[in-house]
């Protein structure tokens, strides 16, 4: 059934088939990529699903090994790489715990240049193997990017369009990936100039009169010399310059590129020939694809976001504990979007804005209600908070939601647009904590990190879903800029009574006991409760728990007390440890002149951790209720040192194996 992918195992494999046979080898491709990702392993199904002939062109054409090098912009549309790159006998295991990577990455594959899963940035990394080839005087390398119309948008992707225009003589090559979509349909002026000519007449009869002339040139280039193949250069950019106003390739020609396009990307002959035609251009080259995004899948649903990515079945993961006995109330995500509702309700001047993760976020259906208070502004994550600062300074209330992880692109705006000038904007963080099956690319464990070194700003983290409302009231009336972060997720099920009111950097104590005592800020309180009732069960011993609620600024008198009075100070984060929430209490133990040799911060070594089930990898970093509890036990001398049993964790220090 799989005979021609089998035989396509390795790009080596994949040279011997007859071009005639490649588009059975797709078919064949996309019936096992469907099968897998949305029988099985859930994934991002639809891009993959979208790159399959270009993916074949690509390894058909080029030596991607050891001549010439891909950079797939996000990475997330790779599994066609993949299945021609040595990884077909392990694809079932993707995105599992010690399967491989959803995303490219360089443990797994030499063809795996570099490890991606933010987007906008293959052209940056592709211009640069280009420069270096060419210093380098090898004449015959090509460096490729794979960039799709949503990932264009980003600025570190303009950036680069504008840096990469200006250079001559050298082989890179940006594939522009045009299916209409980010994860749903594109928007902005980028998407709006690409659509425009799509539906028009003229461009489509034009081009094929053009067509057929740069033709004729492109066979003739070949036996001229240099100088000819320039003047000819200009002739066809002359002729692309014929088109109709709408033609799409003005904007790139303008700015420098040779312009090669738009033609379909699902036509294998057709990618060949515009390959062979491109390496004979001396300047960078933009080639421009049509595919369709979920090519192949005919899912009942019309929904754009099923085609971008399949969820995990539910077997994966059945026999996997939950995350802590309490679990199993609303989605994080969810008890935010409800929150959102209301606050517009109540206040006209609340705005919330995403950057291209309407779905991601939860505010499409915000949207739905509130069209204009809404605003998607595009992958652009940078630009998301300078905008926001702009709605706040005109006026309005300002909700940025964007993950953890994807807020990383902005610290420069965090720092001069918000913290320098104490403009308030709420920064709504999901996804920070581990998130699972997409790994260390889109793991949120920094953001304590890169915000609390800011002055002027506020961090706080709920301990359950009617605390993130609070926390979202609390935070929108600050005078501050103000971040809240909140895991992927669902909330406990069972809340621990409603405490005092937020007050601005004051915690909440939620157990009282002698023996020891367990500040832990967030996502941690319910498997820190947990813990902390283990304890209690095996060994009669009781701990305070103390709900911290900010991390800056933070309850400095209450935790001098705590400090003072018991021997053993724990903290928990799901954050990495340097910079994280411990750090920022044992460098206030230190000021303060308090022993700081009694705390011991739980929180994730200094590594990058891969992906697996969220439960999986919690676990491995010790941050489950038994990991947190055994932690505890071995420090208070309640366990012999070195002793695993009852914990789960791993405590490998290098990162899990992939594949
Ligand atoms: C910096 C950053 N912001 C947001 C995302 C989330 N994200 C993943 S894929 C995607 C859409 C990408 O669209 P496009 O580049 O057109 O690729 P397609 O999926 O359509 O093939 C987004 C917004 C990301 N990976 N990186």
């Amino acid at each position: 059934m799989y005979q021609l992918l089998e035989q396509a195992d390795t790009p080596d494999g994949l040279k011997q088939i007859a071009v005639s046979d490649l588009p059975r080898l797709a078919e064949q491709m996309r019936q096992f990529i469907i099968e897998t990702v949305a029988g099985r392993t859930g994934g991002h199904l639809g891009s993959g699903l979208g790159t399959v002939e270009l993916t074949i062109a690509l390894h058909y054409y080029y030596d991607l090994l050891e001549r010439d090098s891909v950079v797939y912009d996000v990475g997330h549309q790779c599994y066609p790489h993949k299945l021609l790159t040595g990884r077909r006998a392990q694809f079932g295991t993707l995105r599992q715990y010690h399967g491989i990577s959803g995303f490219p990455d360089p443990k797994e594959s030499p063809y795996d240049r570099v490890k991606t899963g933010h987007g906008g940035t293959s052209l940056s990394t592709a211009l640069g193997i280009a420069v270096a080839n060419k210093q380098q005087g090898f004449t015959d390398r090509t460096a490729i990017a794979v960039i799709g119309d949503g990932a264009l948008q980003e600025g570190q992707a303009l950036e680069a369009l504008n840096h990469g225009g200006d250079m001559r003589d050298l082989k890179y090559l940006i594939v522009l990936n045009d299916n209409e979509h980010g994860i749903g349909p594109a928007t902005g002026a980028l998407a709006n100039y690409f659509s425009k000519f799509r539906t028009s007449q003229a461009y489509t009869s034009a081009k094929k009169d053009i067509k057929k002339m740069l033709k004729l040139l492109d066979e003739q280039a070949g036996s001229f010399g240099r100088a000819v193949h320039d003047v000819l250069d200009h002739v066809k950019a002359g002729l692309h310059g014929l088109m109709p106003a709408t033609h799409p390739g003005v904007l790139f020609e303008e700015l420098g590129y040779f312009y090669y396009g738009p033609i379909d990307g699902h036509d294998i002959p057709t990618l060949l020939e515009a390959f062979e035609n491109a390496a004979r251009v001396p300047k960078p080259v933009v080639l421009h694809v049509m595919t369709k995004k979920g090519k192949g899948f005919n899912n009942d649903e019309p929904d754009h976001y099923a085609y971008h990515a399949a969820k995990t079945h539910s077997k994966l993961t059945a026999h996997l504990p939950k995350e802590y006995r309490r679990a199993g109330g609303p989605a994080y995500t969810d008890v935010f979007i409800d929150k959102t509702f209301e606050m517009m309700e109540k206040d006209p001047k609340v705005v919330a804005i995403t950057a291209a993760m309407l779905q991601g976020t939860g505010l499409e259906k915000v949207q739905q209600k509130y069209p204009e208070r809404v605003i998607d502004v595009g992958m652009a994550e940078q630009h998301a908070v300078g905008f926001a600062q702009g709605l706040k300074l005109g006026g309005l209330k300002p909700i940025c939601a964007v993950y953890s992880t994807f807020m990383q692109r902005s610290v420069d705006q965090l720092f001069q647009e918000l913290a320098l000038i104490k403009c308030p904007v709420l920064m709504a963080l999901d996804r920070a904590g581990l998130v699972g099956p997409d790994g260390a690319t889109h793991n949120g464990v920094f953001d304590i990190a890169y915000i609390s070194m800011l002055p002027n700003t506020v961090l706080m983290a709920p301990r359950d879903a009617t605390e993130l409302k609070n926390m979202m009231d609390f935070g929108l009336e600050l005078s501050l800029p103000a971040a809240v972060r909140f895991p992927r997720a669902q909330s406990p099920k069972q809340e621990f009574p409603a405490g005092p009111a937020l007050e601005l950097g004051k915690a909440e104590v939620l157990v009282e006991g002698d023996d020891g005592v367990v500040i832990a800020y967030g996502s941690m309180v319910y498997h820190a409760l947990e813990a902390i009732e283990l304890i209690q069960e095996r060994h009669g011993k009781r701990l305070t728990l103390v709900n911290a609620r900010f991390a800056k600024p933070f309850d400095e008198a209450l935790f001098a007390r705590l400090i003072e009075k018991h021997d053993h100070v724990f903290t928990v984060e799901e954050h990495v440890r340097r910079g994280g929430f411990g750090s920022i209490v044992l460098e206030f133990a230190n000021r303060a002149r308090l022993e700081s040799g009694k705390i011991e911060v739980l929180a994730i070594d200094d590594r990058f951790v891969d992906h697996g089930a969220r439960v999986e990898v919690l676990q491995e970093v010790g941050l489950d209720p038994a990991g947190i509890a055994a932690s505890i036990e071995r420090r208070m001398g309640l366990r012999k040192p070195g002793s695993e049993s009852g914990s789960t964790r791993n405590v490998a220090t290098g990162s899990s194996v992939s594949g």
